[in-house]
């Protein structure tokens, strides 16, 4: 037993002496001091022996023990000042270039439409309308009852939608994506008295067929001014003025009668076509114009069904897309290109 224990001693001393890093240190400590060492191993079947060869194994083995440790102790601190040494070293050898150029943080911007939003509300902010924002999933009743488009009426062809599947008891699907801001015009009078002055941006979903103009998802910003003695020389001036903010006085626009069964009368307004100016393109399907927005007086019964008496007040309201605004703004050709996502597109604006 005892020549076991100087055996363990001298082969791990020996071993020792030839570690270079605390990893290696570590995997000693296991081999030699471990609970599953010889040493913990013989030190385990003292317990066995004779009380006289006990005593005197025992402090051997004690010995050992504690010899082991300690050199465990000395080597570990001599290893852990070398690999202070080292960095130490390296530090010093090492230089910081305070010149090198910063690495780029790469910057998002604002989407075209976004930017074009912005400037059009800033423009009527400044004509004291307030912004107002309603949601995109409507009611059948704001969309379009309220708004004079009752179930079997022809104007509900013109806004071919997406609707939600929740059906009333009758059968009926109340709930869609709204078609146009629109509906706004109801939810702003239901819950204000005149006088009022308002512009309602945000996303209108409509089912048809995309093409250079015409998407399924695009952003409008409807406009409701309520008062009395509003006219529809109103009407244009504030259409005018807004129109020179954004386009400037060169532009040309053009008020035509539309239909619309929620104003009486109604009137779409172009602006000259940007890209073949005024001469006719593909862009502007040959007509030399681009339509931004429909708008007119606001109808007498859709006053009344907010509770607005229409011989004290009277106002108008318009719709425009922002999209095509943005189109005519920067000069793009298709309208499709918003929303396809291409960052090659989106990073000129
Ligand atoms: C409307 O949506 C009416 N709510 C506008 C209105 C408001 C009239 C208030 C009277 C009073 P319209 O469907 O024409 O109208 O759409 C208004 C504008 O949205 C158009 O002039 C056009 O600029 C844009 N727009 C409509 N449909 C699309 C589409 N599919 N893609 C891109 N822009 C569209």
């Amino acid at each position: 037993m005892l020549g076991k224990l100087d055996e363990i001693r001298s082969k791990a001393i020996d071993e020792l002496s030839s570690i270079g890093d605390l990893r290696g240190l570590e995997d000693w400590r296991v081999r030699y001091l471990g609970k599953r060492s010889a040493l913990t191993q013989a030190l385990r079947v003292l317990a066995e022996l004779p009380l006289e060869q006990r005593r005197g194994v025992g402090a051997v083995a004690n010995e050992v023990k504690a010899i082991l440790e300690r050199s465990h102790r000395q080597k570990k601190e001599a290893l852990k000042e070398k690999a202070y040494q080292q960095m130490e070293a390296a530090v010093k050898f090492e230089k910081i270039d305070v010149t090198l150029p910063g690495r780029p943080i790469p910057l998002g911007r604002l989407h075209p439409t976004t930017q074009v939003l912005r400037q059009i509300c800033d423009i009527f902010l400044s004509m004291g309308f307030q912004v107002v924002e309603g949601p995109d999933v409507e009611w059948d009743y704001y969309n379009f009852e309220a708004l004079n488009i009752p179930r079997d009426h022809p104007a509900r062809d013109m806004f071919s939608t997406f609707w939600i599947d929740v059906e009333t008891p009758s059968g009926e699907l109340p709930m869609l994506l709204r078609t146009h801001t629109s509906p706004m015009q109801i939810r702003v009078m239901e819950r204000t008295r005149p006088p009022v002055r308002v512009v309602v941006p945000g996303k209108i979903y409509r089912y048809e067929a995309t093409d250079a103009t015409h998407e399924t998802m695009l952003y409008q910003i409807e406009g409701l001014a309520i008062d009395e003695n509003i006219t529809f020389l109103d009407l244009k001036g504030t259409l005018y003025e807004f129109a020179r903010c954004l386009f400037g006085s060169q532009r040309k626009v053009r008020f035509r009668c539309d239909y619309f069964p929620f104003v009486e009368p109604g009137v779409e307004m172009a602006i000259d076509c940007f890209a073949c100016g005024g001469s006719g393109c593909r862009l502007c399907g040959g007509s030399g114009w681009i339509e931004i927005l429909g708008a007119g007086m606001v109808h007498p019964d859709v006053l009344r069904r907010v509770d607005y008496d229409p011989d004290i007040y009277t106002g108008f309201a318009f719709g425009m897309g922002v999209e095509r605004i943005a189109m005519l703004t920067y000069g793009i050709e298709d309208i499709r290109l918003f929303y396809s996502n291409d960052l090659r597109f989106l990073r000129q604006f």
